[in-house]
């Protein structure tokens, strides 16, 4: 089992609950009774929930499992998922309600309707069809949150090409590793991006990226800067010299409910990232369900906001599919939340009252640390349900979120889920469940998840273990690009005789049995709700000609829930360590993987803990990284080693 940090620890000390009000339960979506349907016929259940979609074809099975672990749901059916969140709104008569607020970090804004979203849609459809881009190609997009970004995801759907959005952040060489393993026939970029206030290049890193890569044909620019950038002949087009004069009619076909919508990395515990494989109806379904019932989503009333980047799965399935696919009127944001002051996200809830909030405990933490007073000087008034996602949120972190930005009533759902999993597994149910700080509490009805043991055994009341998920969900991953084998192993093999899907969390429950997430068991860290692998800083940081050997942890960090330590060993004849090498070996790691996986800190060490088989004993590291008395080095080959590296970091060296 994984050592808990104090911080976890004090989590499970948590008693307070917080029942819904009476006037929310009476206009709640979700009723008590869903956990109890749900139960009785499961398949019946979701097959209920996918007729919230528009199906050309009606499917013959809900669930074929035969084949596990690679599940089909809804067998036979045929959508087209752009159609279902876009065009079927005008055909309802709503084109003229706002789908998206979008505010510029500069402080431009566009508001766009459904009827302009299906026009940019189709155009973008009809674009990439002329370019011979085909249902099943892929198409790799890096670009900041701007409209064009979501256009391109729907476009992609709409003629069944499957898009893999890489976060903007990512180096070049992410970005080209992303676009090899899925042989990408199109990327698609921004000139540059807004980023705290400055205008920060993009399309020349995805140039240096795409060197000689074989697979890309063409590059499309949006142009968002107005930066000058160097265009390749042949290979480049501007989005508005391609886009705009298309034509503005484009007919939806029906895809095959199986058929691949898109690809999304995510870190492993190895380092080469993961293509995580969703589909097309099943996922829908569950997106679209999970956003109407967590967060009591009212189409054409509330406004919605989810401040996620669309390089994450959550801002795929809760700021494109599942609002989009429920008629949402919605806020996206371009920029950080302290440009051009640290109430930006207030200003923008007061100004668009927003009703529906969600957002990540990093981000809720960083509020706390700028001060209470400045969501008071803002009228939030119009916030009704607020979410958490990303990393166990802790009770200090909830309290706060409910008393400074809930007004002390909004429920707040805590939601735990993964890239994998598609949407939400383990969330509150507002106006249903009363809620307690700190736990994500239960599988949202329909969803079956539990705590078991090293053997696979539910553990029961109070006890801890690991967190699986025991039966099949519409949104569940199906596969890892390219890699079958991969797939079995990495989340099928751990409990493989009870065929239970191994999230990778540690868990726990209370003595009400409410599920309490208390992190990842592997080598996996989470900085600001990122996951990012030990491994892939490590290997980063071995590319460098100065390091010998890498070992990296993640610890605990009051802000971004986890923080990443590094130990290096320097070679022979290298640099002796200073500051000047510690600085550009961050910056090294910033370059190979992306400056969201830069180590809070280097500590250059003589030596790094090993157990006899050569395992780095990490465990050990966190103890030095997080301040601790060092625990039992009993394991150790060399149990002088942790004494050598205490002492060298006292001495400073
Ligand atoms: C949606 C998303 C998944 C990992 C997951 C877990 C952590 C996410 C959480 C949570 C506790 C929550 N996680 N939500 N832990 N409580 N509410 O974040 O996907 O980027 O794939 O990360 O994040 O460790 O395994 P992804």
């Amino acid at each position: 089992m994984t050592e808990q940090s104090p911080a976890l620890d004090n989590l499970l000390t948590e008693s307070r609950t917080f029942p819904p009000s009476e006037t929310f339960s009476a206009q709640a979506n979700a009723t008590a009774d869903f956990y109890a349907e749900a139960d009785a016929d499961r398949e019946a259940f979701w097959a209920k929930q996918a007729e919230r979609l528009h199906w050309d074809t009606k499917w013959s099975q809900v669930l074929d499992w035969t084949n596990a672990p690679f599940a089909k749901w809804f067998v036979g059916g045929k959508l087209n998922v752009a159609y279902n969140c876009v065009d079927r709104h005008v055909a309802d008569g709503h084109g003229e309600q706002v789908a998206i607020h979008w505010v510029g970090e500069p402080g431009d804004n566009r508001d766009i309707t459904y009827a302009q979203l299906k026009d940019e849609v189709s155009k973008a459809a009809n674009a990439f069809e002329s370019l011979g881009i085909t249902s099943g190609d892929r198409v790799a997009i890096q670009m900041p949150m701007v409209p064009e970004a979501i256009f391109a995801m729907l476009a992609c759907a709409r003629i069944g090409a499957v898009h893999s959005v890489v976060f903007g952040g990512f180096s070049p060489t992410a970005l080209r590793s992303r676009v090899d393993d899925q042989a990408a026939k199109i990327v698609i970029t921004t000139d540059g991006q807004y980023r705290r206030g400055k205008a920060a290049p993009m399309k020349v890193n995805v140039d240096e990226a795409l060197e000689g890569a074989e697979s890309v044909e063409k590059v499309i620019v949006v142009r968002r800067t107005g930066d000058e950038v160097p265009i390749t002949e042949g290979r480049d087009l501007w989005w508005h010299e391609l886009v705009d004069g298309q034509s503005a009619e484009h007919a939806p076909q029906a895809f095959d409910s199986e058929h691949p919508l898109f690809i999304l990395y995510t870190s492993g515990t190895t380092g080469k990232p993961k293509g995580i494989l969703h589909t097309s109806g099943g996922y829908l379904t569950q997106a679209a369900y999970t956003h109407h019932n967590v967060f009591d989503h009212k189409a054409g009333e509330d406004v919605y906001w989810c401040t996620a980047d669309i390089g994450w799965i959550t801002g795929h399935t809760y700021i494109v599919y599942g609002p989009l696919a429920n008629r949402t009127t919605q806020v996206v944001y371009e920029g950080t939340p302290n440009t051009p002051h640290e109430g930006r996200h207030w200003e923008i809830v007061q100004q668009h009252k927003v009703s529906i909030y969600y957002t990540a405990p990093t981000l809720i933490r960083t509020f706390m640390k700028w001060g209470n007073e400045i969501p008071q000087k803002y009228d939030l008034s119009s916030l009704r349900v607020l979410g958490s996602v990303g990393e166990p949120i802790n009770p200090e972190a909830w309290i706060w979120y409910r008393e400074n930005v809930g007004a002390n009533s909004a429920p707040i759902v805590d939601t735990w889920w993964q890239t994998e999993t598609g949407a939400i597994m383990i969330s509150p149910l507002p106006g249903v469940t009363a809620t307690k700080p700190g736990s994500a509490q239960k599988a949202l009805p329909g969803i079956s998840a539990k705590v078991v043991d090293d053997q696979g055994v539910e553990v029961g009341k109070g006890g801890g273990g690991y967190l699986v998920l025991d039966k099949p969900w519409p949104g569940m991953l199906r596969g890892i690009w390219g890699d079958e084998e991969r797939f079995r192993e990495t989340y099928w093999s751990r409990f493989a005789d009870q065929g239970y899907y191994f999230a990778g969390d540690g868990a726990k429950y209370d003595a009400d049995g409410d599920i309490w997430l208390l992190g990842r068991v592997d080598d996996v860290m989470n900085v600001s709700g990122h996951r990012i692998s030990t491994t892939e800083v490590e290997s980063a940081l071995v590319s460098h000609p100065t390091v010998a050997e890498a070992a990296v942890v993640g610890a605990t960090d009051p802000t971004t829930g986890q923080g990443i330590v590094a130990f290096v060993i320097l070679r022979g004849n290298a640099v002796d360590g200073g500051e000047e090498a510690v600085q550009e070996l961050r910056d090294h790691v910033a370059k190979e993987i992306g400056p969201i996986a830069k180590p809070r800190q280097i500590l250059v060490v003589q030596e790094l803990p090993k157990t006899r088989s050569g395992k780095i004993m990490r465990r050990l590291l966190r103890d030095v990284a997080e301040n601790r008395q060092v625990g039992d080095v009993t394991t150790l080959a060399d149990s002088s080693v942790m004494d050598l590296i205490s002492s060298g970091l006292k001495s400073g060296k």
